[in-house]
């Protein structure tokens, strides 16, 4: 038996855990009390990740696709022939026939995932798709619009806040996102047992909400005039604080205008959040000692997911609590970024824009089905399952049986594999050296700020091999140079050279020596010194203070309160307010995360599907339920876009009425690969999510997935 201390890379959080290993099996996991920022929590998903790590579905050999079915290959071959094609491609279409997919799990990987966006420029290629535009690109590209870069970003200073309004985030399930926080219920408790308060906007009656603070029901995809009647009323109360906009922001005036037709009384008619409540939410703002909005996912995901992040760090902003204690502060990163793309990129379809150096989801069908030059003919999906986690997946699989090449970096076979030409086996987290994911190494998103690094844990089994390995072996074989530099891809080949030879072998892994460098540049001290402190290491705390006039990273230095294409979309908000009262009594369907879940991977873990967890639900108010004639486990058929899916009722009291929602990830059963997965219940939620350029947000790319209109009946 042994035990080796490392960190959990499921979500944001990530906490140090204990593992126990014999024979190089996971035997145990635990918590790690001595970790210094998880300090001993861990969740069910971190504590049984050996289940997922040891799969019997976990593919040891390379797989090609011959006459409709998988076989081994050798990896020689593999890379041979992916190589060849992709050569071929390159030579007759050139970059923008080449794509690639990295889905979340990956994201944690510094390293793997440097060596995709060096992987594509090889070939010039930059057509990356992410779950950012499932996610988070709003934060993004209002990150860009507001204080001068995507990747600066603010979050809640969580422990000293006196006050804090949540808007579309429920901690305890998710564990939070853009803010790196381990056992986020205690600290955002510890709000309301300093004498502060804590709100929920949400249209869900929380697990979260039920723990501490109060619930303020919203209509889904309202937040937007939410913000604009909080703002509205915080300028209506000369809540701002002026010599401060004076000094480090520009454009109040003009954010100002913006926020002026809506008062309380008229976005209530909307959000249904009674004026009076939006009142005494914004005066408990105004005499907080420290106050913050947030906003996650649930707004992300509407249709004004960037417009809300606008308003949100407006409000914060201006009322004096950017940068200070207890409000929102400005992340710190310990690493140099990487220099930003000075292109403006748009994509082929519809003129929709990159946002942070990559291409939105919702648009990934059409750019590999419409026809014409940069037609998309090679994809390469590093540890995502497209098929199931992006809007459209009808058209997704229609898009991916065109594709020429189709290529999956996986650890199992999942169901975007299925279409694929190859699998190639890659790494569990388990089975890889690791620092911190780049919200805290690059952006800087820590309440606690801290490093750590990890070595494998366990060895990869079978001939599996590192994503980054992969990627650089393609590159040669198809004639690339990674990064565009040929410098790099002769470092690249000696170090596998080098690698081969008994003794260099073990110091030559270019994953350990890169991870080495970042730590050096994080000025902590080489990968030697971070083994001696396997709890990590607590670095200076965020300082309050530091921003403001000294870091912001706009062409003047200040703030920008009045983004001009958000002040021009702000108009149209009229006929969006009109569309909304009239679709008073329409149905919404919101996302839902569920404890035992993680997007589709995690269903394929016998424990997390066990019993009633075996299915996703239509999760509806029984006032709702009865109205649309629907009774607890029957099956109901839901339908948005023309399309529908079939689910089991269940009833809620917690759902809002008006709101209905269906979890995310489900729909396995055609699955060949994942034998635990394939034999649950549940339907595929992004067969009816709208995607295509009209239906993603205009300026951020994201998805519109939540907040969208559906009718539900009984089958
Ligand atoms: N309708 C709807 N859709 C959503 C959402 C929603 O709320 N509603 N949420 C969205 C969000 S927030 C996200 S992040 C996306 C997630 O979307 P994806 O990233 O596409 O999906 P995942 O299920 O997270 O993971 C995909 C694959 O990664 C593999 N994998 C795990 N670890 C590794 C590894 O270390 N290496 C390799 N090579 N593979 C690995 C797993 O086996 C799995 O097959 O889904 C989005 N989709
Ligand atoms: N157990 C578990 N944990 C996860 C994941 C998982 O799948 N399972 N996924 C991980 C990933 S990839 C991510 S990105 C993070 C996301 O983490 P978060 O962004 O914190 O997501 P959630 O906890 O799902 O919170 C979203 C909340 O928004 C609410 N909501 C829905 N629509 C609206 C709306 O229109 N307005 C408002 N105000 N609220 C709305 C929902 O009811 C829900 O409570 O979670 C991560 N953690
Ligand atoms: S909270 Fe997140 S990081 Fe922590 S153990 Fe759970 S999944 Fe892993
Ligand atoms: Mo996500």
């Amino acid at each position: 038996m042994e035990t080796q201390k490392t960190f959990c890379r499921i979500c944001e959080a990530q906490c140090g855990l204990i593992v126990t290993t014999d024979r190089d099996r996971v035997v145990k996991i635990e918590p790690n009390p001595e970790h210094v920022s998880s300090r001993g929590y861990a969740c069910i998903k971190g504590l049984k990740m050996g289940a997922f790590a040891h799969s019997p579905d976990r593919l040891h050999t390379p797989l090609k696709k011959v006459n409709g079915s998988f076989q081994p290959v050798s990896w020689s071959q593999a890379i041979s022939e992916i190589g060849e094609r992709l050569r071929d491609i390159h030579a007759k279409h050139g970059g923008e026939a080449i794509a690639a997919y990295m889905g979340n799990p990956i994201a944690f990987s510094l390293w793997p995932t440097m060596i995709m966006t060096a992987f594509l420029k090889g070939f010039d290629a930059h057509k990356l798709f992410t779950p950012g535009t499932q996610d988070c690109a709003n934060k993004f590209a209002g990150g860009e619009r507001l204080f001068g870069s995507p990747v600066d970003q603010v979050f809640p200073d969580i422990d000293h806040n006196q006050l804090l309004i949540a808007v579309g985030s429920n901690p305890v399930i998710s564990k939070m996102s853009f803010i790196s926080l381990p056992h986020p219920m205690d600290r955002v408790a510890g709000i309301e047992e300093r004498g502060g308060k804590v709100y929920w906007v949400n249209p869900r009656l929380t697990e979260s909400a039920k723990r501490c603070g109060e619930h303020v029901p919203i209509r889904p995809d309202t937040d937007v005039f939410f913000m604009l009647g909080f703002l509205h009323e915080l300028i209506a109360r000369d809540g701002v604080d002026h010599d401060r906009v004076r000094r480090y922001m520009e454009g109040y005036d003009l954010l100002a205008d913006a926020a002026r037709p809506w008062t309380p009384e008229r976005v209530a008619r909307v959000t249904r959040i009674p004026a009076e409540r939006l009142r005494e939410m914004v005066t408990a703002y105004l005499a907080a000692d420290g106050a913050a909005i947030y906003s996650s996912t649930g707004v992300n995901q509407g249709r004004f997911g960037l417009m809300v992040y606008w308003l949100q760090e407006a409000i914060n902003a201006i009322s004096g609590n950017l940068d200070r204690r207890g409000g929102v502060l400005a992340g710190k990163g310990l690493l140099p970024r990487p220099p930003a793309s000075d292109e403006a990129r748009t994509s082929r379809i519809a003129g929709v824009p990159y946002v942070n150096s990559t291409i939105p989801g919702g648009i990934m069908a059409d750019e590999i089905l419409a026809p014409g030059p940069g037609q998309v003919r090679a994809m390469f999906n590093m540890s995502g399952n497209p098929l199931l986690t992006c809007a459209g997946s009808d058209r997704l699989a229609e898009a991916f049986s065109e594709l020429e090449l189709f290529v999956c970096l996986d650890i199992v076979r999942n169901e975007t594999a299925e279409y694929a030409d190859y699998i190639l086996p890659g790494l569990h987290g388990l089975e890889r050296a690791d620092i911190p994911f780049y919200f805290f190494t690059m952006m800087g998103l820590m309440p606690t700020r801290s490093f750590s690094y990890t070595d494998p844990v366990l060895p990869p089994p079978g001939e599996s091999r590192d994503e980054g390995l992969i990627l650089r072996q393609l590159c040669r074989a198809a004639g690339g140079s990674l990064g565009g530099s040929r410098m790099l891809q002769w470092l690249s080949n000696s170090a596998e050279w080098l690698g081969k030879v008994p003794y260099f072998g073990s110091r030559t892994t270019l994953d350990r020596v890169f991870l080495g460098l970042m730590t050096r540049s994080a000025k902590i001290g080489g990968i030697g010194k971070m083994r001696r402190h396997p709890d990590g290491i607590l670095l200076q705390p965020n300082q309050p203070g530091d921003y403001l006039g000294q870091r912001v990273n706009t062409p003047s230095g200040k703030v920008q309160l009045a983004p001009p294409d958000l002040i021009e979309r702000a108009r149209s908000l009229e006929q969006v307010f009109e569309d909304e009262l009239a679709q008073r009594d329409a149905l919404k369907l919101i996302q839902k995360r569920e404890r035992f879940s993680h997007n589709t991977w995690a269903h394929n873990v016998e424990v997390f599907v066990k019993g009633e967890r075996k299915t996703n639900y239509l999760y509806i108010h029984p006032q709702d339920a009865q109205t649309h004639n629907l009774t607890q486990g029957e099956m109901a058929r839901v339908s948005a876009n023309g399309k529908h899916i079939e689910v089991p009722v269940k009833l809620d009291e917690a759902m809002m009425p008006g709101t209905v929602s269906v979890p995310h990830g489900w729909g396995h059963q055609r699955a060949d690969g994942l034998h635990v997965a394939r034999a649950t219940l549940g339907a595929n939620v992004n067969i009816i999510m709208p995607d295509g350029p009209d239906a993603i947000e205009p300026v951020s790319g994201m998805s519109h997935m939540n907040g969208v209109i559906v009718e539900v009946s009984s089958v």
